[in-house]
């Protein structure tokens, strides 16, 4: 591991590779979501990082980073999820991992972003509990067959996103929308986190294994009594439902409760030792942070819907929708190290969507952007400077790629990328970052 601070940017496999059924990969939830017309656009082709690897990994040296996040398909190497290997898929991160390593760049891999395999989904997926042994039984093939070469590891990116997104509101793969399914997939991902983390252990004692959990600062609308106590709901919600356990608080007792009365819990759901296995301690926190939220009593839960499609956007927001709120990130931040106490945290995802593209003269002039991360970048600076242990900071995204359910038309990207033919072209802020990185 790097001893010095990591800069970085970050991508996940579904939105960038492309090669989709390239040689003997298995089927994907988001493939089958996507391929069923769920979503406008599909990541068949996405980036075409597979087979634009080299001068991907160029394009990093030019960005002068020293750490790359990215995430393995567990389909490209486990077809089916569990059982035989796919020496392919294997083959294509090792060239990935080694063309970093060559180059100087620390490989950090995270092993689950969302793409299930569709095998794991037709056996109840997240619902189920088997997948949570599913999951720790690839996590521990990944961790054997990189050991010496991999060092930082995540689990699990955003499992909020999944478990309620995914099983909730159904928007994200795989498409369902039930409470006790989302309570469920939050749970059963969450066990198969703390089971990877032992077997990983087992596999590779120098790995040292974190999880990307994203966050939602939730100010209240208001001085109101109702609206502090709306905002406290949706911090348990959004935030404390999965913070806390990972640190070994178990589940917050106020959202058990909230949960349990409103029948959203299936009975049984949770065993006697699951919260021990879920707290297997960590090396690092991983942090995805973007905004936060004004929360009133009417949208205590409903964040996704009600936030995150503000149409159109607004001065203040960013082409999601999203408010920019750097003060927020500093605020989180220091909540973190005084709430839960990681060793380590590391921002693995931190960025903005704007559509800036290649002007007259072919130059992409994405200043918004700029602004944005360099303002988080001095909240960031700040917290350190009071102590918070931040070791490093990922831009999202390394390429403009396919975002989720709003496909190729929201940019976060720092290279430019044209979808029709794969050509990148570095914006302004791939240029600033480096200079900012390098001071
Ligand atoms: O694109 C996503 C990423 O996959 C997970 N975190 C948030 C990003 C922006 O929405």
């Amino acid at each position: 591991m790097n001893d010095e601070f990591s800069w970085g940017v970050a991508t996940s496999a579904y939105q960038v590779e492309g090669a989709w059924d390239a040689d003997g990969k298995g089927e994907s939830i988001w493939d089958r979501f996507a391929h069923d017309g769920a979503i406008s656009d599909t990541g068949d082709v996405a980036c075409d990082h597979y087979h634009r690897l080299e001068e991907d990994l160029d394009l990093l040296v030019e960005l002068g980073v020293n750490a790359y996040r990215f995430s393995i398909a567990w389909t490209r190497v486990i077809p089916d999820g569990t059982g035989a290997d796919n020496p392919a898929g294997y083959d294509f991160y090792d060239r990935l991992v080694d063309g970093l390593l060559a180059r100087g760049i620390e490989p950090v891999p995270t092993l689950y972003h969302w793409d299930l395999p569709q095998a794991l989904e037709d056996r109840g997926g997240w619902e189920s509990r088997e997948t949570a042994d599913a999951f720790a039984e690839y996590a521990e093939r990944m961790a054997s067959h990189f050991a010496g070469r991999v060092t930082r590891w995540l689990t699990l990116n955003e499992p909020w996103v999944m478990a309620f997104i995914g099983h909730l509101y159904g928007t994200f793969a795989p498409g369902k929308s039930s409470w006790d399914g989302a309570l469920a997939a939050s749970h059963h991902q969450l066990l198969g986190h703390g089971r990877a983390v032992r077997r990983m252990r087992g596999a590779d004692p120098a790995a040292r294994i974190g999880i990307a959990l994203d966050c939602r600062q939730a100010v209240p609308a208001s001085d109101s009594a109702v609206d502090a106590a709306a905002a406290r709901h949706f911090d348990g919600f959004r935030n404390r439902w999965f913070f806390d356990p990972v640190f070994g608080k178990g589940y917050p007792m106020d959202m058990l409760e909230a949960y349990r009365s409103e029948g959203r819990i299936r009975p049984g759901l949770i065993h006697d030792g699951d919260l021990e296995e879920i707290a297997a301690p960590i090396d690092w926190l991983g942090l995805n942070f973007y905004t936060s939220l004004r929360i009133d009593e009417a949208h205590r839960e409903l964040e996704y819907l009600e936030g995150d499609q503000a149409s159109p956007p607004t001065p203040g927001h960013t082409e999601m929708g999203w408010l920019i709120d750097p003060q927020s990130f500093g605020v989180f931040l220091r909540r973190i190290n005084d709430e839960w106490g990681p060793a380590e945290i590391v921002v693995t995802e931190n960025g903005c969507s704007y559509g800036d593209g290649p002007d007259e003269d072919g130059r992409v002039r994405d200043d918004r952007r700029i602004a944005y991360l360099d303002a988080h970048i001095d909240a960031l600076e700040s917290a350190r400077a009071d102590g918070v242990p931040v070791t490093g900071y990922f831009v999202w995204s390394f390429l403009d790629n396919l975002e989720w359910s709003n496909g190729y038309g929201q940019r976060f990207g720092l290279v430019w990328v044209d979808h029709a033919t794969g050509r990148r072209v570095p914006k302004d802020s791939f240029t600033w970052f480096r200079s900012r990185i390098s001071e």
